[in-house]
Order: C-alpha cells, then structure tokens, then sequence
C-alpha cells in the first residue's frame, strides 16, 4: 500500500496528458490566425497631383457643417480655372476667393473684418448661392502666379469662423513634377511616402505642403539618396550636407508652403520635420524618385485585428481551456476503489 501515492501521480499524469495535448493543441490553433489575418492591409499613399493641362475644371461644393468640400483644389499655373460650385445645403453660402496669394486669414476675425479685408484687399471671385443652387466661378491665372495658393471663405457671417475656408493651389508649370504632402497635429507626415516618375534628369520637383493641424513644421530633404537619419543624428548630418530644400510649414489651418527642389538622379531620399521632438515621434517620410516605392512591410500582430478573425480566436481558446480543466480533474482526483482495475 505504500507504494501506492508514488504510482497513481504518474498514472494520473498518462491520462490526464493527451487532453491536456490536445487541448493546448485547439487553444493554440486560434492564434496563427490571428497572425496571418490580423494585420489590416495598408494602402500605399502616393501622393501624385493632377496631369498638367491647358484647362481646368474642378467642382467645390458647400455644404451647413458649414464647410467646403473639397476643402483644397489644385490647378496648373497659368490655367483657365472654371469652379463648379454647387450648395448642398439648406442655408446660403458664399464663395469667395481672396485676391491675394498666400494670406492665411485668422479664424479669430469678426464677420465685420472678413468682409473689410475683401472691401480692402478684392476678391478674384464672389458667388452667392441659394440653398440648393449651383454656379460657376471663372478665374484666370497667369503663369507668374504659380506656385501660390489663394484662401476661399463664405462671408456669411460665422460661416468662415465656423471652418467654412479652403484654398485654391497653382501647381508649377514647366518641368517641374507637382506633389502634395500633409502635416499634421498628431506629428506625421501623411502621406509618408511620396513618389516621383520624372521623365529626365535633372528633375524638377516642387511639393506642396499643407499644414492639416495648428503646429508649424519643416518639410527638410535629405540630398543624399539611400541615406537613413535618425532623431540622433540629423541636425549634424544637415550641418555638414545641406538638405536639398527645408520648407517652414507655417502654423495655423490650411496654411501652405512649396518645398521645390532639383535632384540628379534617381532614389529613395529622406524627408523629416526638423522642430525639437517631431522626428523622434515619427515625423519622417520617404521620397521614391524614378521608381516606384515597394509595398508596404508587414505590420507586427500589434495592429487592428478583424472582429471575426478574435471571435472565432477567443471560442477556440475556450474551447482549448475547458479541455485542458476537464484533463486536470480527471487527472488529479483518485479512482474509486473498484474501478481503476481495469485500466493500466
Ligand atoms: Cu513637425
């Protein structure tokens, strides 16, 4: 009898260790796929403006959030622009392009100096619309404007205040290849990954960068290709290779700034926001020039995981659990006097 309790634990263990087997084997299935299938595909952001042409149509419409949608149109230097307009809402809007390039009104005027700065200053177009109606805004501009971007606003009072603004961008002209790149308050660059298909080298490039958040930027260019910098290293590899451009993205909403550039050849160069601390948060970006950029790496299992794929995971591993508690009770608890005769 005393060898009994050194026998019946290994006993136990025998039967207990193919439920427990297979239990972990079930729970575990749940978690490959998550690996494959957790990872939302992320679009390449590419950030390519229009083809240049000799004449442009764009559609704004206007809407009661009271906002512009979209809020920044595009359009060769140079070019005839006719605007379709069209208020999709049940209050009147206006439309009402600011004559002079690049001024960025402060969203903290009163409507009174709203419409003083158009009394004073002029307006290169100003269509009212009805609720429900639509129009048309002809504009001309030479080609000495490029490169310039002019802000639209509803002057109905509270609307501007309220986010009713945009703004009208010329591309260059020429050879110059046209990108478009974002700042934002959350400090990225969106897209992250610009790319270019000039035709010749040399090549031109001018990117226009439009502040979505409050905080001011840089867009800086590294001049060498295949050069990685890191939050560490960039202000002394900027000292002694002076970047290619660096652009201040001014503070405020929809404040714009070209960045343009010349580059030699081909290659993947490094853009980064230089103010304190940006970079280090993720603020960089890559310019693909004369190819196109590879698809985007695998994200880590860290990213968002499909409702149904964790559902499906999360039945499996209970499954596995009930399993592997049913094989340690049957395991650990003793077999009645009569029975265990029958088992080896
Ligand atoms: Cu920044």
């Amino acid at each position: 009898m005393s060898d009994a309790p050194s026998v019946r634990p290994p006993r136990a263990l025998r039967r207990a260790l193919p439920w427990l087997v297979a239990g972990l084997l079930v729970a575990t299935i749940g978690l490959p796929s998550v690996a494959a299938f957790g990872a939302l595909p992320a679009a390449p952001l590419i950030g390519y403006a229009h083809p240049l042409a000799g004449h442009e149509i764009v559609t704004v419409n206007l809407t009661d959030q009271p906002a512009f949608a979209p809020r920044y149109v595009s359009v060769p230097a140079g070019s005839n622009v006719s605007i379709h307009l069209g208020n999709l809402g049940n209050f009147s809007h206006t439309f009402t392009l600011s004559k002079t390039p690049d001024v960025v009104l402060s969203p903290t005027l009163s409507p009174d100096q709203v419409y003083a700065y158009f009394a004073r200053n002029g307006s290169l177009a100003n269509v009212s619309l009805a609720p429900g109606a639509s129009g048309w805004a002809n504009v001309s501009f030479n080609a000495s404007a490029g490169l310039s971007s002019f802000e639209f606003v509803s002057v109905v009072p509270y609307q501007f205040q309220a986010g009713m603004y945009g703004f009208l961008n010329l591309t260059s002209v020429g050879p110059g290849l046209a990108l478009s790149e974002n700042t934002t308050d959350a400090l990225a660059f969106v897209p992250n990954v610009l790319n270019a298909l000039p035709a010749h080298f040399p090549a031109t490039i001018d990117v226009l960068v439009t502040n979505t958040g409050q905080f001011s930027h840089t867009f800086t260019l590294a001049p060498q290709s295949n050069v990685t910098l890191s939050p560490g290293n960039f202000t002394q590899y900027f000292q002694q290779h002076a970047p290619l451009v660096s652009a201040t993205v001014p503070s405020g909403g929809g404040a714009t700034v070209w960045a343009n550039f010349t580059v030699a050849g081909p290659g993947v160069y490094q853009y980064i926001c230089e103010i304190p601390g940006h970079f280090a948060n993720g603020m960089d970006g890559l310019l693909y020039i004369g190819f196109a950029p590879p698809p985007p790496p695998p994200t880590p299992s860290t990213a968002v995981v499909e409702t149904w794929v964790l559902a499906g995971s999360a039945v499996l591993l209970a499954i596995g659990g009930v399993l592997a508690t049913v094989a340690a009770f049957s395991g650990r608890f003793p077999r009645a006097p009569g029975s265990h005769g029958g088992h080896s």
